[in-house]
């Protein structure tokens, strides 16, 4: 029998490395993620500071950086990796992809060389926790309106303001502050432990529970004059990191959709009604056939803009491209896959309502889906239609 991502021998068109990154991955998510994730998510906790150090030791912390402790692998390896992560649940690959693709990357890339030496080591260990401000209450899709400030006073700085949703900012030892400034938009390195930096942990989450989101409150929070990304100034700061994350989860959906279309052929093949398995009927092949389809084609988009990405020729409307398609097919396949466990697709028991829970939160966060419509419209026709 063909497994879900084997139907079309896409194994071939990885390389060696690539197959055995993807296969260490699967192998942590299948022995260190599977047996507790469904408690986490449950009890909406889980052991962060324990997994980034594991995450860290395998090298997937940053692991698409160079330097600085970082892995650098190609960006295909570590898309493999998001879906392996992803495979276990959204908010683990959150976890890596917060820490590696905003926060990490834009210290990498925005940093000063003390910024990097200081944070990105450490953060590649799994020793620091990371997390990236930049949306606001008021501010998630348009994040240009930010009322979030940052002054001099002398040669400090002193930010003031509030963020919104901050995966890991409850835990993070360090956080990229996004915030407005006489010369526009500027990022900051901020210490957690800075006196007037405050995260609250945002309860009653019914997606992405099995990860820790925060609002950020900035009072007076005095910096050095070095706290801040030296060069880059507007949106092109923030956006950068985001087309790093939004890449990996443009792979990730698709481990997602896996893990749900796996478990619905199992089942599909032992659940017995009618006196046969529920897999003879011609309906449920219908739907594991559809979503076999999207499946693949869903990983060739993925793979097919990790190859781009490795020559350093992606533009962010492939990408949004890649994330819009994977992460809506991906919610189809578990919404799909749900009905065919009937009643014990509607429990913990099983991951696929989970994944499908957590799936909304992803085809919200990285640029709604409406978002990557528009900046899909946008390529197509030159006419912005965001405001
Ligand atoms: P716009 O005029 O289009 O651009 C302003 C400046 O930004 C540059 N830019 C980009 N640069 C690199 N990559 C991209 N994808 C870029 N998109 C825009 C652009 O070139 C320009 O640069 P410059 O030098 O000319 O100033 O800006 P706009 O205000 O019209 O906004 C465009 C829009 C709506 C597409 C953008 O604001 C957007 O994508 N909004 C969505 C916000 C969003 O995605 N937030 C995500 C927050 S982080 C998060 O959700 C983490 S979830 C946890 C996890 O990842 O696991
Ligand atoms: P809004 O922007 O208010 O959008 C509401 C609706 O209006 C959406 O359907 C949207 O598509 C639509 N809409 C908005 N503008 C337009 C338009 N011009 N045309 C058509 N429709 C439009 N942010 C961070 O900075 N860092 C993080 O680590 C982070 N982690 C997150 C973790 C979770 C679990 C969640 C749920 C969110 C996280 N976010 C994070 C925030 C996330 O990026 C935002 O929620 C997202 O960008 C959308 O913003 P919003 O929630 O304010 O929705």
């Amino acid at each position: 029998m063909e497994s879900a991502l084997s139907l079309l021998g896409i194994d071939h068109l990885l390389t060696e490395e690539e197959r055995d990154i993807r296969d260490t991955v699967k192998k942590l998510v299948d022995e260190k993620i599977k047996p507790h994730v469904a408690g986490w998510y449950e009890s909406g906790d889980l052991p962060a500071r324990e997994l980034a150090k594991e995450f860290g030791a395998l090298g997937l912390l940053g692991m698409h950086l160079e330097g600085y402790g970082c892995a650098g692998t190609n960006a295909t390896a570590y898309g493999l990796a998001c879906m392996e992560l992803e495979a276990g649940d959204s908010g683990i690959r959150s976890l890596v992809s917060v820490q590696g693709s905003l926060a990490m990357y834009a210290i990498w890339r925005w940093g000063s060389e003390e910024q990097k030496t200081q944070w990105l080591p450490g953060m590649a260990r799994g020793e620091f926790i990371g997390c990236f401000g930049l949306t606001e209450a008021d501010y998630g899709s348009n994040p240009a309106g930010m009322v979030t400030n940052a002054k001099r006073d002398g040669k400090d700085w002193i930010l003031n303001g509030s963020k919104m949703w901050i995966t890991n900012a409850p835990i993070a030892d360090v956080a990229v502050i996004w915030a407005q400034t006489d010369e526009g938009i500027r990022g900051f390195v901020v210490p957690t432990n800075t006196p007037g930096f405050k995260a609250n942990i945002i309860h009653k989450k019914l997606s992405l529970r099995a990860s820790v989101t925060g609002e950020i409150v900035l009072t007076d929070v005095r910096l050095p004059s070095d706290a801040v990304f030296p060069e880059v100034r507007g949106l092109k700061g923030p956006m950068s990191s985001l087309n790093e994350a939004r890449f990996g989860i443009v792979f990730g959906a698709i481990g997602a959709a896996r893990d749900c279309l796996e478990v619905a052929t199992d089942y599909a093949l032992s659940r017995i009604q009618f006196d046969q398995p529920i897999a003879a009927f011609q309906l449920t092949q219908e739907k594991l056939a559809n979503m076999a389809l999207e499946l693949q084609k869903g990983f060739l988009l993925a793979l097919h803009l990790g190859r781009l990405k490795d020559e350093e020729k992606v533009r962010p409307e492939q990408i949004s491209l890649g994330k819009l398609n994977n992460v809506r097919e991906a919610i189809e396949i578990a919404r799909t896959s749900r009905t065919i466990l009937g009643g014990n697709g509607v429990t913990l028991e099983y991951p696929i309502l989970r994944h499908a829970n957590n799936l909304e939160s992803v085809l919200t966060y990285e640029g709604t889906s409406e978002i990557h419509l528009l900046t899909i419209g946008r390529a197509l026709t030159g006419i912005q239609a965001f405001r």
